[in-house]
Order: C-alpha cells, then structure tokens, then sequence
C-alpha cells in the first residue's frame, strides 16, 4: 500500500497494517475487517481525538467499545494522535469505572452508545467528556491531517490491577513494552499471517489485548472476536475448521469441558474432530489442574500450551511450541525474558527443587504504577521485579506453586484484592468486621468467600449472603462478589492480634461448597 496520511505511522503496529492491508484482520458480529479499513478507521478516530491539537501528548482516553472492529479502531486511534488508551470493562458497576476514570485523569471517555447507561453515573462523577464511538468514526472538521510521531519510549497502555492494598492500581506500559512483549510471543508460539484466532476474552488485561489481539494485529493474522465467552459458540467456532489458535483461561476450559460433556454422542464427535485441527490452544493466568490437561487432551487431543505471566511483566514463562508440555508445568523463561528464584531475605536461590519468589527482568516490564511511584519502587529488587509468586524449577520446568500473600485471590482468571473487598462491605450495615479469603474451586480456581461477624444477632447466614450479594454487585465487580459467606462471633487471630486467614479458609473446606455458585 503506498504510503498515505491513513498509513503513515510511528508506530510499528500501525505501519505493520499496511502490509497486510488487504487482508482480514478482524471478523466480528457485522462481518470481515480488512487491514486497511483499521488504518482508515483508526486515522479518522485520531483526527477526531485531536480536534485542532497535534498531539494528545500522552493524555489518558477511556474507551468502553464492544469487542469487534471498532475496539481496535479505537485503541489505535488513540495511540495515533499520541494519547493514552484506558480501556474500561463495560460489566463492571459505576464505582469501579470512576476509579479507573478519575484515577487515570481521563478527560474523554469513548463509548459504544448501547454504553451509555453504564457509563452515566460515572461519567457524571468525574466530568470526563463522552465521545460516541459512531461521532469520532466520523472523524474532525480539520480532517486528515498529518498525525503525530508517537516513538516507542511513549506510555501506550493503563491497565488497571489488583494489588495487596487499597483500589486497582493503574500499570503503565509504552509502545516499545508493547512491541517486547508481542515480539517475544509472536515469536515463541509461531504466529503468521495465515493464522485465525478465536476471541472470547476480556479487552481490559493483557491476556485478551496483547496475548491474543494484538499478537494478531502484529502478525498480519485474523482475530474472530466473540462479543462475549459463549461455550456453545466457542465450541462451534472451535470445531468450523477455520480457526487456527485459542487462547483462555482454566476456568474457561473447564467450562468447555462441561459443554463437551453434556453433548449427544454423535455432538462430542463431531466437536472432538472438528477443533482437533487448531495449531495451538494455550491456557493461562491462572494454574491448569493436571486434570482439565488430561480431559482437554482426551476431547480434542491438543495438549494445552500453559504460560506464566503477569500484567506488569507480560509473559514470562512459557511451555514450548515444539517439545514437551508438561502438565502441572508453566515451562521456561521465554526469549529475552530472565527469571530467578529468591529466598525470603531476597537471596538469589541456586540450582534445582529449592522453591523461591519468582522475580523478572526484561524490556517487557511496565514502566510504572501510574502515579505511584513509591508502589513502582517497592515492586523491584534491585532492577528485578519482584512477582509475589512462588514457584520450583524441578528437571529444569518451572513450577508455580502459589502466591505469598493470601490477600490476592485469582477467580476465573481475575485478580482481585481480599483487602479492597473487605473495605467495601464493611460499608454494609449488617457487617461489624468481615475476612475475605480465596477457597479452591474446582470451576473458579478459586472462589471469594467472607466470613462475617455480623453487627445484629438476628443475622441468618444465608438471608445475608444473598442480600450482600445484590449489594456488592453495585459497588464491586461481579468476580469480586463473595459466593459464600459464614457468620462468626470474632474472626481467628494470631497472639499477636493478627487476623490469621489460612484459618478463616479452613472454615469453608471444611463446610464445603454449600451455598456457594452462581
Ligand atoms: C462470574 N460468576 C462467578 C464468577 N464470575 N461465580 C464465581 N466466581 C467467579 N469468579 C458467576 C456470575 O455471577 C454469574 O452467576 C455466572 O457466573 C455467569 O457470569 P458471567 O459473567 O456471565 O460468567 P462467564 O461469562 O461464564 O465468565 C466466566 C469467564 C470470565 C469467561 C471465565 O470470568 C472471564 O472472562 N475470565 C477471564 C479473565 C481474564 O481474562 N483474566 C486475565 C487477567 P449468576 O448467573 O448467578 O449471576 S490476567 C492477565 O492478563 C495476566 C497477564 C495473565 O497471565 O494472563
Ligand atoms: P494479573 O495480575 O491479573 O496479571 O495476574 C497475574 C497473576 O496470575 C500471576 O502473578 C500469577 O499469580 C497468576 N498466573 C498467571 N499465569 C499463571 C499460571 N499459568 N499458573 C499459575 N498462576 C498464574
């Protein structure tokens, strides 16, 4: 394609596109997108941002855009005219979008206008500007004009996380991050232009936006994107023919097999054969039961590539493309990514089946918690960054064999903090104090429990539960919504005072899954 105002780019991705320019590049619910009509949509998205500006120099833009077309239209569009791109999760409630919305400092939010609603109250709270994703497509008055140079050194990205403490921190990544990151994963799973990914995931972590779109975008592949994770329509897009990668979650993959499971005879047979023919299926953040690898290597027999990563390191660890897969295994560092071991007194552990934290170095690391900089410090050894996650290298694979604090719990794929639940329901007036704790789930990985010493005696277990439940919904994200909940007259402490939660999960082993679901 000959070099014009839509093409001409800084940015790789960008200038990538135009190679492949004819070729589909996104297939959503309104059909096939080719590579040039991106480029066209994501300069005239760029004009609309700037208005009579020449740079948005590096100010944060929420977008809350469906998965499909316009998404990435959108978040290259903002790149383009030399801005920030805050993506928000259109399920989560009012409360969550004003944190990342105000704590980012975004003025312009665009949207999806079947959005509006959610995003109202929010928008409202913080007085950022709602840009209709239909308005900016049309582009500016001053219309096509030359776009900024963004180089790769520019923050590119905020996605928000959950730490120990407090609400999501923001983590920052630029254009040259991106690039490591992509780079590295196109590289290790073999990604080409002739390849066609399946799309089911979240576009607000880097699972869904740099594993699985962006690899795509980079490589000149095709990414079917899904509004939402279906399994009967994974199943039959998987089982078409026409796919070549999927990437998910366990929880994901679990819910597949149920799917499976409960189809005819002649169904399981025909969706055994059809998805056999993918290139490559990969499972990730979070640990892959030995079992769910056994069951998905029997349906449809691919044995799932597990990798290890982390919203500020991108992927880290990896099984290989070619070689072993090892169930219960997250494999070896991948290319230009060093990994090692550290005791508690961070002294760096040596040689084999001694279990340490895992720390990472490498140009995929974020640059930064988005105005923090004493969490950004506190995050590294030295210039290693430091996980938080555990693991042992036994016969030269790496091992993940948990977190060291118990406050960060992984639900369905998600991160979330137990603190920043608790604060919030200790808002609830049935509650006198309250303990969330992560109780293992066959499903779920992990689901959120509470136990709660209730302020009135009168409180009945499951009466509360449900209405906490209605309650938490509106506040906090529907992962972050206790399932279970137990009424105790004090929570367990330690001599020293100290709230002793290994303790508080015990409770929920022991009581099982109950009421737990939905
Ligand atoms: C939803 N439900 C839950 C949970 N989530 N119940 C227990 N625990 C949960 N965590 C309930 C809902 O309340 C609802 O119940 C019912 O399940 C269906 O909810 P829905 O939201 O429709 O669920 P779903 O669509 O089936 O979602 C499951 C999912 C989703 C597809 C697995 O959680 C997901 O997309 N997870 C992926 C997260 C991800 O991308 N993580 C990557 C971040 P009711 O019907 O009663 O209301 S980590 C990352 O990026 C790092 C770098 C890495 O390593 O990858
Ligand atoms: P997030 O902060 O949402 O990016 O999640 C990153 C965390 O997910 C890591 O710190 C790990 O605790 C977890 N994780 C990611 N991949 C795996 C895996 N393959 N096995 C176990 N834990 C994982």
């Amino acid at each position: 394609m000959k070099e014009s105002l839509y093409t001409a780019s800084s940015l790789a991705i960008v200038r990538g596109a135009a190679r492949f320019e004819g070729r589909v590049a996104i297939v959503d619910r309104h059909g096939a997108h080719p590579f040039g009509d991106l480029l066209g949509a994501s300069s005239r998205m760029a004009n609309a941002l700037l208005g009579e500006r020449p740079d948005l120099l590096e100010e944060p833009v929420a977008f809350m855009v469906q998965p499909g077309v316009d998404y990435v239209s959108v978040l290259w569009g903002i790149w383009r005219a030399g801005g920030i791109a805050v993506p928000l999760c259109p399920e989560h409630p009012a409360p969550e979008l004003e944190h990342v919305i105000r704590d980012s400092g975004a003025r312009t939010v665009v949207f999806d206008a079947l959005f509006g609603e959610t995003l109202g109250p929010a928008a409202e709270a913080t007085g950022a500007r709602l840009l209709p994703t239909k308005q900016a497509k049309r582009g500016s008055a001053a219309g096509r004009r030359r776009l900024p140079d963004v180089e790769p050194f520019r923050r590119a990205l905020i996605l928000y996380t959950s730490g120990t403490t407090g609400r999501p921190k923001g983590v920052v990544s630029t254009h040259g991050i991106l690039t490591a990151q992509i780079e590295t994963l196109v590289e290790a799973w073999g990604w080409t232009s002739e390849d066609r990914i399946l799309h089911a995931l979240p576009l607000h972590h880097t699972h869904g936006i740099v594993n699985a779109l962006l690899c795509a975008l980079w490589s000149g592949a095709t990414c079917e994107m899904l509004p939402r994770f279906d399994p009967a329509v994974v199943w039959e897009r998987l089982s078409s023919g026409e796919v070549t990668l999927f990437m998910a979650v366990p929880t994901i993959y679990v819910k597949l097999v149920a799917e499976w499971e409960n189809a005819t005879a002649t169904e399981r047979a025909a969706l055994s054969r059809g998805s056999a023919d993918l290139r490559l299926m990969v499972s990730g953040s979070a640990p892959l039961t030995t079992h769910v690898f056994e069951r998905w290597l029997d349906i449809t027999g691919h044995e799932l590539l597990e990798r290890y990563g982390m919203t500020e390191i991108g992927m880290a660890i990896s099984n290989p493309l070619d070689g072993e897969r090892r169930p219960g295994y997250v494999g070896v560092p991948l290319s230009g990514v060093r990994v090692r071991l550290v005791d508690e007194g961070g002294q760096r552990i040596t040689g084999e089946e001694k279990p340490g934290r895992i720390q990472v170095r490498g140009p995929g690391l974020f640059l930064e918690y988005w105005k923090r900089l004493e969490d950004t410090r506190a995050a590294y050894q030295d210039a290693w960054f430091d996980t938080g996650d555990e693991a042992v290298v036994e016969n030269g694979y790496y091992r993940i064999l948990g977190r060291t604090s118990v406050d960060i719990i992984k639900t369905g794929g998600y991160k979330v903090s137990a603190l920043e639940i608790e604060n919030v329901l200790r808002g609830h007036r049935a509650i006198s104090d309250c303990a969330v704790v992560g109780v293992p789930d066959l499903e779920w990985g992990e689901r959120v429990c509470v136990a709660v010493v209730p302020a009135s005696a009168e409180a009945e277990q499951g009466a509360l539960l449900e209405e906490l439940k209605a309650w938490a919904k509106d506040r906090l994200a529907s992962y972050k919504v206790p399932r279970d909940l137990i009424l105790v007259e004090e929570l367990p402490r330690n001599a020293m005072g100290k709230l002793t939660k290994p303790e508080v999960q015990q409770m929920f082993v022991s009581k099982g899954p109950g009421d737990a679901g939905g």
